[in-house]
């Protein structure tokens, strides 16, 4: 950590700028080496949150490798805390890589992946939260995915269990008072007035478990399942969502022979659709491993399409839709509307036990935005979120409810009147894991799998 660290910030490849950052104690002094004046004479020194035009030298040969802009962000007031040099030079991959290797040259060591923002949490610019709501944001890909980043990023999450915590805190420390003067002990009303603040906080981090659901389909899309027998017009209705000739079609049944996914743009949110084999019941053997697969995509879907191909008769491949799907969530089609029917909705709903079906042409492209509108509200519905907050992180939800967990061991042994010793330990179990996600006192090894994922320079 006393190291200084430097990376390319902006992605490899040819553009308009490229920033090289560099963060630490001696970010300033690499900087100066390097930098000279449009007079060609070193700065004297750097003016703290101000642009200096100029150019970047070798020293070791006096090259001059590229005009520049530099910033100078003197510590505390920077990304990482730390003294931070941005090097904004001309987009291309072979300049960025020659000012990098000379900020390396002059004592520079290479930053790890995501290490300016691990910095930047260990330096308390940042709560852990807050880290993971900077990954959300480089990776966001609708318009829900930044918006949800964003009130992370912005500390709402923060706020908000930083309040619950306080509020467990004067909890505990009459707990605490309770057991330090055994004599006064707690007193019913110091008792009654715990147990209606410790249930007020559990229902409040329920609420918050509660919009996992939510919160991860803004994150990560919505995965939707496209279920039907063979031939039923899923790979064309995949193409069809995605604008593009992805996925293989044929008039021949059995196509499809393993799960693809792709990613789609619903209005502000994405879905991650995937087409799958059909299922039928005498397969090749090839394709039973595809409708392995398509189960288990079914297994993990948010929302399945379940697709019937109206131009055919129902038969005992369609009827293995039906357990296959069983209680998930799902939407019905019927495709191939432009050809005759040979059965109608009524058949679906006494064989299949199907309601509701919509019904669609992909190759005539009709029903489609029906269709998509039907999609959007179930994934995301009319609901008006405003200020709510969300919890989009496995890791988040995980603690909540563990914290829950423990004040509902807390609320047990207030109410049987056990000794203050139980309360104390589970009210400390529920603070700590509000506590983790913030990252107080988080192990090194979740740190690592966290900021991993971040890329190079961020
Ligand atoms: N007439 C008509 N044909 C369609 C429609 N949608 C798809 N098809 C045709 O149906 C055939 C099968 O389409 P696919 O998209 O490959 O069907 P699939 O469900 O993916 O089939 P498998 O991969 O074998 O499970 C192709 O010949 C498509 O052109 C439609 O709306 N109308
Ligand atoms: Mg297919």
């Amino acid at each position: 950590m006393n190291d200084t660290i430097t990376a390319i910030a902006t992605p490899t490849g040819e553009g308009g700028v490229n920033i090289i950052r560099i963060s630490g104690t001696d970010a300033s002094a690499i900087a100066q080496k390097l930098f000279r004046t449009p007079a060609g004479k070193p700065a004297k020194e750097f003016i703290a949150h101000k642009t200096h035009f100029g150019s970047i030298h070798d020293p070791a040969t006096g090259d001059c490798i590229d005009e520049v802009v530099l910033t100078w962000f003197q510590a505390p007031k920077s990304y990482t805390g730390e003294d931070v040099i941005e090097i904004c030079a001309h987009g291309g991959v072979f300049v960025s890589s020659r000012i990098l290797g000379l900020a390396l040259d002059h004592g520079a060591h290479p930053a790890e992946p995501g290490e300016f923002t691990r910095r930047a949490f260990i330096n308390g610019r940042i709560d852990l939260s807050q880290a993971e709501a900077v990954a959300d944001l480089i990776s966001a890909a609708s318009d829900k995915a930044l918006q949800s980043a964003m009130a992370q990023l912005k500390g709402h999450l923060s706020k908000k269990l930083n309040t619950l915590y306080d509020r467990l805190l004067s909890v505990l420390s009459q707990i605490e008072a309770a057991i330090d003067f055994p004599e006064e002990g707690l007193d019913f009303q110091k008792r009654e007035t715990s147990i209606d603040e410790v249930q007020r906080v559990r229902d409040e981090i329920d609420l918050l478990t509660s919009t996992y659901r939510q919160g991860k389909i803004f994150r990560e899309g919505a995965s939707v399942a496209l279920v039907g027998k063979p031939n039923v017009g899923k790979s064309s209705l995949l193409n069809a969502l995605l604008q593009e000739n992805r996925a293989i079609v044929t008039p021949h049944p059995g196509t499809t022979r393993d799960t693809l996914e792709e990613r789609v743009r619903i209005r502000d949110t994405h879905i991650n659709i995937v087409d799958s084999a059909g299922l039928r019941k005498h397969p090749e053997t090839i394709e039973e491993e595809g409708i392995r697969r398509t189960r288990s995509a079914i297994e993990r879907a948010d929302l399945v399409l379940v697709i019937f191909d109206g131009s055919q008769s129902l038969d005992e491949n369609d009827e293995l839709i039906y357990g296959a799907v069983g209680d998930k969530s799902r939407l019905v089609m019927i495709n191939k509307c432009d050809l005759p029917e040979m059965w109608s909705a009524d058949d679906l709903k006494l064989k299949m036990n199907m309601e509701n079906p919509i019904f669609i042409s992909v190759k005539e492209e009709s029903g489609l935005n029906t269709l998509i509108d039907a999609i959007y509200n179930h994934i995301i519905g009319e609901k008006k979120f405003g200020e709510t907050i969300f919890i989009t992180r496995e890791r988040h939800r995980a603690h909540l409810a563990e914290a829950s967990a423990a004040l509902s061991k807390t609320l047990d042994s207030l109410e049987q009147k056990l000794s203050e010793e139980f309360v104390a330990t589970d009210l400390d179990i529920a603070m700590n894991h509000l506590a983790a996600i913030l990252g107080k006192a988080v192990e090194n090894d979740l740190l690592d799998q966290i900021f991993n994922s971040f890329c190079i320079g961020k």
